[in-house]
């Protein structure tokens, strides 16, 4: 049994070259670091990401998050029992006192509560992903289907009114490793293909490391990835396709507006009703607006009994909403965010929550993210069997993707890989 020594916290640079917050606590087994990622296309129901304001940084400094952790989080936590996440949450959560973690910021919370996961499994003598499954009572460990984000759109690409993110997923593979091969040769394979086209101006990245060609249909954006899995050597039998058009992006009252074209929630919905008899998309996220909840509802009557309809902004790993979605029947599937609601308590009662009703949940990364890889220790642990963290590429992703790739060798033959969702 460990108990906490000190806190401090500091700010650092993201993938995007922001300031965030990265927090060191100290035990008697050691030194704990955790940094905060950061959205670009957050949504307004979201924990508040606390930023400075004025000149500094473009007014995205993280100081006063830095110093909610250094003057009121820390005295209040030194000395508590390392063990006791829930606890300690708690305490955190009662010191901010608002709804939204507006007070101290959900970035000054959220690194202290995943230093504290880390130095409960340190003092267990635990991997990470190994005490995250004991502390939150989940079942077998899982390798997850990784959502690869290889055509980056939207706001992630600069650009408006567009689909955000256009991703494989390969499930007719054995194991972790496999899959992220295929998901290389296939990433590469549009790389050359874009080249083929386009020139070296059609294999820019965006901002999750996938590709932002000059193709402005997500039709012809997945007819070419097509054929980048058939250059790979491979088929739309063992890979998918999984899509977050991020909607809400291009909700304008009412309207939906992707390029010139405006569409009502029930045309959005046909919209997608089209794509999906077209193509091998398996997974929509964000297909309907934060608070269009109608049309949430409608897109599940209609396609939630063949594909995964996952919300994002929707539900922003909100207890709350997430109840309010299930009792609606408003999606099937949640995306996780450790940094939209604040702690890790929180994040793994949200995942129990939507295992209880059958739905299925999603790890994710942010569009600005760090090195650190706690959500892939954390996507085994909580045993959901499926990860967004963004293209097979940069190494703000691979971070995870490699972490996983250690988690599967350190299973042995008790791996198990997500397979088919
Ligand atoms: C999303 C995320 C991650 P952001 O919409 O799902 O891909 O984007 O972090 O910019 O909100
Ligand atoms: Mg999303």
């Amino acid at each position: 049994m460990a108990t906490i020594r000190s806190i401090t916290a500091r700010e650092v640079l993201d993938s995007r070259g922001n300031p965030t917050v990265e927090a060191e606590l100290q035990t008697d087994d050691g030194t704990f670091r955790s940094m905060v990622p950061s959205g670009a296309s957050a949504g307004v129901h979201e924990a508040l990401e606390l930023r400075d304001g004025g000149s500094r940084y473009m007014g995205k400094g993280v100081k006063k998050a830095v110093g909610n952790v250094n003057k009121i989080i820390a005295p209040r936590l030194i000395g508590m029992e390392i063990s006791d996440q829930r606890s300690v949450d708690k305490v955190m959560i009662e010191l901010d006192g608002t709804e939204n973690k507006s007070r101290l910021g959900a970035n000054a919370i959220l690194p202290v509560s995943m230093c504290v996961c880390r130095a409960g499994a340190a003092s267990e003598g635990l991997w990470l992903y190994e005490y995250i499954r004991a502390m939150g009572g989940f079942g077998d460990s899982v390798l997850p289907v990784p959502q690869l984000n290889i055509i980056n759109g939207g706001r992630h690409a600069g650009q408006e009114n567009d689909i955000q993110e256009h991703m494989i997923m390969p499930v007719g593979v054995k194991n972790f490793a496999e899959a992220i091969q295929m998901a290389s040769e296939t990433y590469h394979s549009l790389k050359s293909l874009l080249k083929e086209r386009f020139g070296a101006r059609g294999t820019l990245i965006g901002d999750e490391g996938g590709f932002v060609p000059p193709i402005d249909n997500v039709r012809d954006r997945l007819e070419l990835v097509i054929k980048a899995i058939e250059k790979a050597g491979y088929s739309t039998r063992e890979i998918k396709f999984a899509l977050d058009p991020a909607s809400s992006e291009f909700f304008y009252d009412g309207v939906y507006r992707i390029g010139e074209q405006e569409m009502q929630s029930g045309e959005m919905v046909d919209f997608y009703t089209d794509l999906v008899s077209s193509y091998p998309i398996i997974s929509l996220e964000d297909g309907m607006a934060e608070d269009d909840w109608d049309g949430w509802i409608e897109l599940t009557k209609k396609l939630g009994s063949k594909i995964q309809i996952v919300g994002d902004d929707l539900l922003v790993t909100n207890t709350k909403r997430i109840q309010r979605a299930i009792d609606l029947r408003a999606a099937n599937s949640v995306l996780i965010k450790p940094n939209q609601i604040g702690t890790i308590s929180e994040t793994l009662d949200a995942i129990k929550m939507a295992y209880k009703a059958g739905w299925t949940a999603v790890v994710s990364h942010r569009s600005g993210e760090t090195e650190d890889s706690f959500i892939a220790d954390l996507v085994v642990g909580a045993t959901t069997g499926q990860s967004k963290f963004g293209a097979p590429a940069r190494s703000d992703r691979n971070a995870k993707y490699n972490r996983l790739l250690r988690i599967e060798e350190h299973l042995g033959t008790r791996s198990k890989y997500g397979g088919t969702i």
